[in-house]
């Protein structure tokens, strides 16, 4: 009786410490860093419960291993009390821990919420990112650039994902930032996040869609601001298409990229990167 109360109590006081012991674990982006945390903080509650559960089991089976007559338990109100109030605050805790955040727009994006301020702001990133069999399309529509299965962010600023499909359902998942989207024909799903940390995370479909599923990769670069604006500028420069703006460097400046059409009928590439001009619009 005595014992069971101990190990209750040790219990809470074991959920109490771990939550005051803030984890300090790195975050790639403000998505990742929620998730990655209430999965530690969950964590915490677990462990010492399948302690407390193994070591009542273990306890139970050795002694009384030999008894060939058991006797049943008696009623205990204080123990049953006691074990009621304790599931309860675990439970409690549990949900409100997971509440916060599966609420914050950085895990889910409402898209018609009335709280958050409506919208990216003036400043921040929009990317299209359309999936089809086999493939990615990559578009910043503000900055009329198409980069293909690449999406360069600049690090520390807001980031709008809108994940849509061209032809049957795919899903958007880029493990290392926590970011996981389903991509549905007609319809837009957004992302919401800030990568904090620089470097190349790798993209892939997460949704089984035909043939090719594993071959639908992509690459989210995380760049500094500097850096992010000098790539804006190449791709406008190059307008969206791979070798044929750079040789004639003088007469794309002032026109940005929608003159490449020319481009294309040289150069004939045919690689998913080579957007005509039209879809690039239909994606504004
Ligand atoms: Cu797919």
């Amino acid at each position: 009786m005595k014992r069971t109360r101990y190990a209750l109590v040790a219990l809470l006081s074991a959920v109490t410490l771990a939550l005051a012991v803030e984890p300090a674990a790195a975050q790639t982006s403000t998505s990742s860093g929620l998730i990655n945390e209430l999965n530690l903080k969950l964590l915490y509650v677990a462990i010492p419960i399948t302690l407390l559960v193994e070591v009542i089991l273990i306890y139970t089976v050795l002694k009384f291993r030999n008894n060939p007559d058991p006797k049943p338990t008696k009623e205990n109100r204080r123990l049953e009390i006691t074990w009621t109030i304790a599931t309860a605050i675990i439970l409690l805790f549990v949900g409100v821990a997971s509440y916060g955040v599966l609420a914050d727009p950085a895990v889910t994006y409402m898209e018609d919420s009335q709280d958050q301020e409506a919208g990216p702001g003036p400043n921040d990133v929009v990317v299209n990112a359309e999936a089809f069999q086999w493939g990615w399309e990559m578009t910043y529509p503000r900055e009329n650039v198409t980069s293909g299965a690449t999406i360069v962010l600049p690090q520390g600023q807001d980031v709008y994902i809108q994940v849509t499909s061209r032809d049957v359902i795919h899903a958007f998942h880029v493990p290392d930032l926590g970011l996981k989207m389903d991509a549905i024909p007609g319809e837009q799903n957004t992302i919401m996040t800030t990568p904090l940390e620089t470097g190349e995370y790798q993209g892939y479909c997460a949704e089984y869609c035909g043939v090719s599923h594993s071959q639908m990769y992509f690459t989210v670069e995380v760049v500094p601001q500097d850096q992010y604006q000098q790539w804006l500028q190449e791709q406008r420069n190059s307008g969206g298409d791979g070798d044929g703006g750079n040789q004639s460097a003088g007469g794309n400046q002032s026109a940005g990229g929608n003159q490449s059409a020319d481009g294309n009928q040289s150069g004939g590439n045919s690689s998913a990167v080579n957007v005509p001009p039209a879809l690039v619009a239909l994606g504004n």
